[in-house]
């Protein structure tokens, strides 16, 4: 890759990330989501380690204002001189639950847990030794805390997994995996909301109104609740154990670990999470018929068995033997399933899958981010040559068609949010993997 492009991409990703910068945090995209979001700022924070770490260790900090009592980091933390999304707090409801913060409004529900993983590579890329050492001895217990809600408050007979209780906390909100679970949630009412992502986003590029419905009615439901755990984890019509959240998990966990060992801190509790997850997710999510793994639907008590990317992730927690990685390095590159000819890598779901949709959201377009985890996976499993092609074709795209939310995997044409944050960032991380090996 020649320079001026990596200069030009680096400059550009600088820009879009200070244009959503509200000075604690940064906005995914201010018109769209005009709050903040938990891993969106994880994703941000590993970015701006590259050029700015007292900002990128600001980005980590902020989340910890609408931490809840019981561990739990929330999706959102609302901006409250920001109006025009739903759903707002007054329907969340967040206050009913005693667990809630008290001085900031937030969302009841998490996200794929990716703030150890950023706080630990925001440490590892700092030069200020001093800051970083201190900024780790912070984050540490409340990390912990966190870990310690999802092993503990949203784990399911004794397999180890976390389970999810709405398709928002699994950062891919309409992919076809939560299709069949959606549509078994048998609604006892009809719930009152209006949308506003379509004033800023065109509808065949957002989720449908079923799926709206379905979103918000499980807001009510939880809400219903008063976002009592316990509860939650045993009502919930919808109740899921996905292949991408416990990877995070996993690797999170891993990074909790590390910084554990270097604080002197006691490793049991941890040591403990990383194997009943190690163990839950080569045995009860892999499919051995496919050849990938599978999400479980804890309700329907079954596999979910669709073609799409996720199915490849534990490559990111170096989970994957290396006859396996092998295979899928070249099922990743060939056969245009994930990869068109002539296009870009990777699709979420599959060109030949049934669902597939080249502009809706997470039903087929290319997103910056599950590139970035497989160039990770790649990586780590010595298959450098591959990652390094794969960094290459995703930079290519950013830099000819701008910083946007997803794009046509055929085209490159850019949907979505305008000027996305975790694209810049993760642009910017991608760039120092070039850097290095060069
Ligand atoms: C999208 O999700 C939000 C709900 O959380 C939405 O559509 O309103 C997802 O892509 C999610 O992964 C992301 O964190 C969020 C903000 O970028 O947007």
């Amino acid at each position: 890759m020649n320079r001026n492009m990596l200069k030009t991409l680096r400059e550009r990703a600088v820009r879009v990330l200070k244009a959503n910068d509200t000075g604690a945090y940064t906005k995914p995209s201010p018109g769209l989501y005009p709050h903040q979001w938990n891993w969106d700022s994880a994703f941000i924070a590993i970015g701006l380690s590259h050029v700015d770490e007292e900002r990128a260790r600001r980005e980590i900090l902020s989340l910890f204002r609408g931490q809840w009592k019981n561990g739990m980091i929330p999706h959102i933390i609302f901006d409250p001189d920001s109006r025009g999304y739903h759903p707002d707090p007054a329907y969340w409801g967040a206050s009913r639950s005693p667990m809630a913060p008290e001085e900031v409004s937030t969302s009841g529900i998490t996200q794929p847990p990716m703030l150890a993983v950023a706080a630990w590579a925001v440490f590892r890329n700092s030069k200020d030794r001093e800051h970083s050492l201190d900024f780790l001895r912070t984050v540490f217990p409340r990390l912990k805390s966190y870990h310690a809600f999802l092993h503990r408050d949203r784990t399911v007979g004794d397999d180890g997994l976390a389970a999810i209780v709405h398709p928002w906390e699994s950062g891919l909100d309409n992919s076809p995996r939560w299709d069949e679970p959606l549509r078994n949630i048998c609604m006892d009412w009809q719930p009152q909301y209006q949308r506003h992502d379509r004033n800023v986003v065109p509808a065949d590029q957002r989720p449908s109104d079923d799926d709206y419905d379905r979103y918000s009615y499980l807001v009510e439901f939880l809400r219903s609740l008063d976002w009592d755990e316990e509860r939650v984890l045993t009502e919930c019509p919808f109740l899921v154990q996905p292949v991408l959240f416990n990877v995070i998990l996993l690797a999170a966990d891993r990074c909790l670990k590390q910084m554990a060992e270097l604080l002197g801190e006691d490793t049991y509790e941890i040591d403990h999470w990383i194997s009943m997850l190690e163990r839950g997710i080569v045995s009860k999510l892999w499919d051995q018929d496919k050849g990938v793994y599978t999400d479980y639907d804890v309700r329907g008590q079954h596999r979910i068995v669709r073609n799409t990317i996720v199915g490849f992730m534990p490559l990111y927690a170096g989970l994957v033997e290396a006859e396996t990685a092998h295979q899928w390095a070249k099922r990743l590159k060939s056969g245009g399933e994930f990869w068109p000819e002539q296009g870009h890598p990777f699709c979420t779901v599959s060109v030949v899958a049934p669902e597939f949709d080249p502009m809706n959201y997470w039903r087929g377009p290319v997103w910056i981010n599950m590139n970035w985890f497989l160039i990770c996976g790649l990586m780590d499993s010595g298959f450098e040559v591959e990652a390094r092609q794969i960094i290459e074709k995703t930079l290519t795209l950013v830099h000819a068609h701008g910083y946007h939310e997803y794009f046509n995997p055929f085209t490159g044409e850019g949907y979505g949010g305008e000027g996305f944050s975790w694209t810049a960032s993760l642009v910017l991380d991608l760039i120092d993997k070039v850097e290095r090996c060069d």
